[in-house]
């Protein structure tokens, strides 16, 4: 079916979609092309809202620092760190991404709540539904209108991370820490009618190729 251009800038009108995903999955390169597809839709741009976890807020950005910063003498525990990202999280929904929905704009959000489950559930080991209940208590039932999950075996990821400069406290994780991560970020993706698996292992060419098709299915099947 196909949806005429300006129809579909109406529909894509107060969406959120949220690209998840390992580090060096890709993410901050699909978010360009999601910003193209946008532009080929006629989205205008000052309708197109970006926003990055954890941060994208003043406050949030600062809890961002705490959550990558490392202190000597001093760890972060685990479930300090969960509620630091949800604080973070609060604060983006609250001030950034629900305005920005109220007054007519798309929110292309790189990493949202997934990544908690993933990271800190998967990853750390916390109990998925003690994740949920925090999840429930910090944003109710606010969610992604549509998930992208850049799938990419951990090593292939970090290589590229790597590639880019020395990896922060948490990308210096053993590698079994990012395989529970990838595990769970896969079954949150099948158990979601509204998530969507790309395989970013394939070249930049080919991931942009798939999250366009995936984009053009999804604005067909708007009402
Ligand atoms: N975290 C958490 O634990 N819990 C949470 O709830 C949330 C986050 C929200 C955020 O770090 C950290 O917080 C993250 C999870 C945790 N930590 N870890 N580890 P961040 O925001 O600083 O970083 P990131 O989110 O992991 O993104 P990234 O490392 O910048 O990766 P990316 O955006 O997915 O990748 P990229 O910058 O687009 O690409 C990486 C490189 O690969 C770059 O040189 C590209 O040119 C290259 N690239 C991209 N695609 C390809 C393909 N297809 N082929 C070859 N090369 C490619």
């Amino acid at each position: 079916m196909s949806v005429s251009k300006e129809s579909a800038s109406q529909k894509l009108s107060n969406k959120f979609i949220v690209i998840e995903g390992l580090e060096g999955a890709g993410k901050s390169t699909a978010i360009s092309y999601i910003g193209e597809w946008l532009a080929l839709m006629n989205m205008p741009a000052e309708n197109i809202v970006y926003t990055r976890e954890p941060g994208g807020t003043e406050l949030a950005e600062k809890m961002r620092d705490i959550v990558k910063m490392e202190v000597q003498g001093e760890t972060l525990e685990d479930k300090a760190e969960l509620l630091l990202l949800y604080a973070a999280r609060v604060q983006l929904v609250e001030h950034k991404i629900k305005p920005a929905l109220a007054n007519d704009c798309i929110v292309v959000g790189d990493r949202h709540n997934y990544s908690s489950l993933a990271y800190q559930g998967g990853g750390r080991g916390i109990d998925l539904q003690l994740i949920e209940d925090i999840k429930q208590l910090a944003l109710g039932d606010f969610k992604a209108d549509l998930t992208l999950y850049l799938d990419v075996e951990p090593e292939l990821g970090l290589s590229r991370a790597r590639g880019r400069g020395e990896l922060d406290r948490i990308e210096r994780q053993a590698i079994d820490f990012f395989q529970r991560t990838r595990s769970v970020f896969l079954s949150l993706v099948e158990d979601d009618k509204n998530a969507f698996t790309i395989d970013a292992g394939q070249t930049p060419e080919l991931v942009k190729k798939a999250i366009f098709i995936q984009l053009d299915k999804w604005l067909a099947s708007l009402t």
